[in-house]
């Protein structure tokens, strides 16, 4: 097999099929020539846009937003950067650029009818939500701001793999079969936003990185006065954002006249230079007009004055360039106007091949939520057989020789070395995950490694360039680990505490689990995050005893794990980060050192599939449905009413959550023909409603008693333990619950 990488000093040309053939690298004067394409694709551009509003007022398509105004800056970006070598992270508006490098007017017609034939999503997303893997132009979402993490990740994969460049080549068995790489050394990820955009926390969680870490990226501002209909000064503070991100280390800042395609040319072309000297990152702020309204659903003459609307046309790029083309001599009147003749024949024959083009197909909308190359369901994964109890040999866990049995933090901690030592492409970061930051402390100190100690030692063994602590910023770890992916990286990320993943939920349910589905197929994030989570600490209180898995598995393309035992949690953990698709890993905190589930260390190739429950007991009178911290409970409370009332009780511990093992639940409950679903987390709303009303739907003629369900009150966790107490579920619950069944 060829290793799919590119030697850094191998200089690669434009794609021949781009808008601008060759592009004059290193030059700052731009000739005839390339003035006429410059003109070529403003032209193009606002002539597609022109065509998808006729489109829309004939109802034709079904969503139109243009780059009208924004025309100039994008072509300066795309005649500066490299496509298909260079990395892009465009917003909704960057038609342009995307024509500079080379998506074609016909592949912007086929998104905008919803084509089966569209090349970015196939029919899945609104137009100019762009997508190329040859390009690499990264699927577009619709949310504003997401993106600019995307792209620091990104740059950081770049800059990771040119200095391992080993960890580039294929491997079989995982995930990196199907996750190619790519790099050259002096990359570069080019993100775009609005000015509106830049209020998001993320952008400045992005700029924290890229700044601290001088990464390769240059940020984009196309600031066209308005978001929407909320003029800048409202968004931004003083009305200028340059000024705001002006003390950050390490960056390269131009702000320019965004209406002026040689000037937006020269400060890219000097942006790109500072990123490739690996002198840190760039801001490009271009000033620039929206010359209509927000999107077609908007009417700016509702909040802009006249006099406004009429300066903003003054400074159209598209009659400034037709203007610069006749002063500087570079083409006659006539000439323009054959070209433009010829263009607007361009886009119409492309409007037509997509208005015949064949639609999606009803049968394939489910294609692509996961992986379809890697089943982590499949038996390739079920390796628990063919694994020996063996010595631990790294981190906390181990001084080498024994088979003792280990809590479930040490055996969480055992397969993260393991997985470190066998994949080069794994990265572990998160708040405090790192020994310390300051390593030659570690000289002395023994090291942090994670606030529950779960990563000690990781650092000590791989280093700090694959082990380290972020900023304290969950949508940045979260966000920029999707950029990493996406390069074929592996990130297995640490949120600090379930309580305070709501930072990063906006990531994780717009970028990370949609990515797939919504390019087609075509880009994967195939992130691990880590999460502790979960109650009964006596004292945790609102904000360290959370639960809220359900939230989660209702999220397509994320697959959500939650082992009850180290063993299960060491098998589990290894399916997650050899699998193809993103995993939510939920760690019991009350679980971490718990004695009396202690296993031995099971070997560096032991793997559990997803979605294959386990009997923890077996039973015949009643079917117990559980996971997590309540397997263990649910445990006291059958013994209990074994011992008390002879009930045999079945307990099936789910492991996972998305996928979970319907069949498991099917064959126990047509056995037991009673069934309860216990979770601790809130009764209403919460997983076990979802399993209850199948078990009802589809196993109604086995019951010989309603479904029962066991959760937590529907308040929030109190730190005083009585009421802690009162709050979870406790054994005491379970054993009622299930004397009361048996005898409905
Ligand atoms: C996170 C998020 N919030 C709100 C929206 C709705 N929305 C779409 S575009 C937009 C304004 C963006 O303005 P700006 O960043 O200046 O970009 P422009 O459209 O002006 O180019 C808003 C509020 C969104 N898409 N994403
Ligand atoms: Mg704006």
């Amino acid at each position: 097999m060829e290793p799919a990488v590119s030697n850094a000093r191998e200089s690669q040309p434009a794609t021949a099929s781009d808008g601008l053939g060759e592009r004059p690298r290193g030059q700052q004067q731009l000739g005839p020539r390339q003035m006429v394409q410059i003109y070529r694709l403003i032209y193009l551009s606002r002539r597609v846009d022109d065509r998808e509003i006729l489109l829309k007022r004939q109802q034709k398509i079904f969503f139109q937003i243009s780059g009208a105004g924004h025309e100039a800056l994008q072509v300066g970006a795309a005649l500066a950067l490299r496509p298909g070598y260079d990395w892009f992270f465009p917003y909704y508006r960057d038609r342009a650029l995307c024509l500079g490098l080379g998506v074609t007017p016909t592949e912007m017609f086929l998104q905008a009818v919803g084509a089966g034939t569209d090349t970015a999503s196939g029919g899945r997303q609104m137009p100019t939500h762009w997508s190329s893997r040859a390009l690499n132009i990264v699927s577009t979402s619709s949310a504003t701001t997401t993106q600019v993490l995307h792209a620091v990740g990104c740059a950081g994969a770049g800059r990771y793999f040119s200095r391992h460049p080993e960890a580039a080549a294929r491997a079989e068995g995982d995930y990196r079969a199907f996750r190619d790489v790519t790099f050259h050394g002096d990359e570069v990820a080019l993100t775009l936003l609005g000015e509106g955009s830049t209020s998001q926390g993320e952008f400045w969680e992005a700029v924290n990185t890229a700044s601290n870490q001088k990464l390769p990226v240059i940020i984009c501002v196309e600031d066209n006065g308005y978001a929407i209909s909320t003029p800048v000064e409202v968004n931004t503070p003083g009305g200028n954002i340059s000024r705001l991100v002006a003390n950050f280390p390490n960056f390269h800042f131009a702000e320019i006249d965004g209406t002026d395609p040689v000037a937006s040319f020269q400060a890219f072309e000097a942006a790109a230079a500072h990123c490739r000297a690996g002198l840190g990152p760039a801001l490009v702020h271009g000033h620039c007009v929206r010359l209509y309204s927000h999107a077609l659903s908007d009417d700016d003459r509702l909040y802009r004055s006249q006099a406004e609307r009429e300066a903003g046309a003054l400074r159209d790029p598209l009659i400034l360039m037709r203007a610069r083309l006749l002063r500087e001599g570079i083409l006659t009147a006539e000439e323009i106007a054959a070209l433009e003749q010829s263009l607007d024949q361009e886009v119409a024959e492309a409007a037509d091949i997509a208005l015949a083009a064949p639609l999606p197909l009803v049968a394939d909308i489910a294609r692509h939520v996961y992986s379809e190359d890697l089943d982590p369901t499949s038996s390739s994964f079920a390796t628990e057989q063919a694994a020996a109890p063996g010595t631990v040999t790294g981190g906390r866990a181990g001084n080498a020789k024994s088979v003792e049995p280990r809590t479930m933090a040490d055996l969480i901690n055992a397969c993260l070395h393991d997985e470190m030592r066998r994949d080069p492409r794994i990265i572990v970061y998160g708040e405090d995950v790192a020994d310390a930051s300051r390593a030659d402390v570690l000289a002395e100190a023994k090291g942090k490694g994670g606030v529950f100690k779960l990563t000690a030692g990781l650092q000590r063994e791989f280093g700090a360039e694959r082990v380290f602590n972020s900023p304290l910023s969950e949508a940045n770890i979260v966000g920029r680990a999707i950029g990493y992916a996406l390069r074929g990286m592996k990130p297995v990320v640490e949120i600090q505490f379930f309580d305070y993943i709501w930072p990063a939920m906006h990531q994780i349910r717009n970028e990370l689990a949609p990515l797939r589905w919504r390019s087609n197929g075509q880009w994967a994030c195939p992130v691990v995050i880590r999460v502790p989570i979960g109650g009964y600490l006596s004292g945790g209180a609102i904000y360290h005893s959370q639960s809220g898995e359900s939230i989660f598995t209702h999220i397509p393309g994320l697959r959500v794990v939650f082992p009850s035992n180290g063993l299960d949690a060491n098998g589990l953990l290894r399916t997650a980060i050899r699998c193809d698709d993103p995993v939510l890993f939920l760690e019991h905190k009350r679980l971490y050192r718990e004695t009396h589930d202690r296993a031995p260390y099971p070997g560096p190739e032991f793997a559990i599939p997803f979605g294959k429950a386990r009997i923890v007991r077996p039973g015949a009178d009643l079917t117990l449905v559980t996971y997590g911290a309540l397997v263990p409970r649910a445990l006291q409370a059958a013994e209990r009413a074994h011992r008390e009332h002879g009930i045999e009780v079945e307990i099936l511990d789910l492991r996972t959550l998305n996928p979970y093992d319907w069949e498991a639940i099917a064959i126990s409950v047509r056995k037991t023909s009673r069934v309860i679903v216990a979770h601790e987390d809130m009764l209403s709303w919460g997983y076990g409603a979802e399993l209850a009303a199948r078990i009802a739907d589809e196993l109604f003629e086995d019951l010989d008693a309603p479904v029962r369900r066991i959760g937590s009150m529907d308040t929030f966790v109190a730190y005083q333990p009585i009421l802690e107490d009162a709050i979870l579920p406790q054994p005491e619950t379970i054993f009622k619950a299930i004397v009361d069944l048996r005898a409905f």
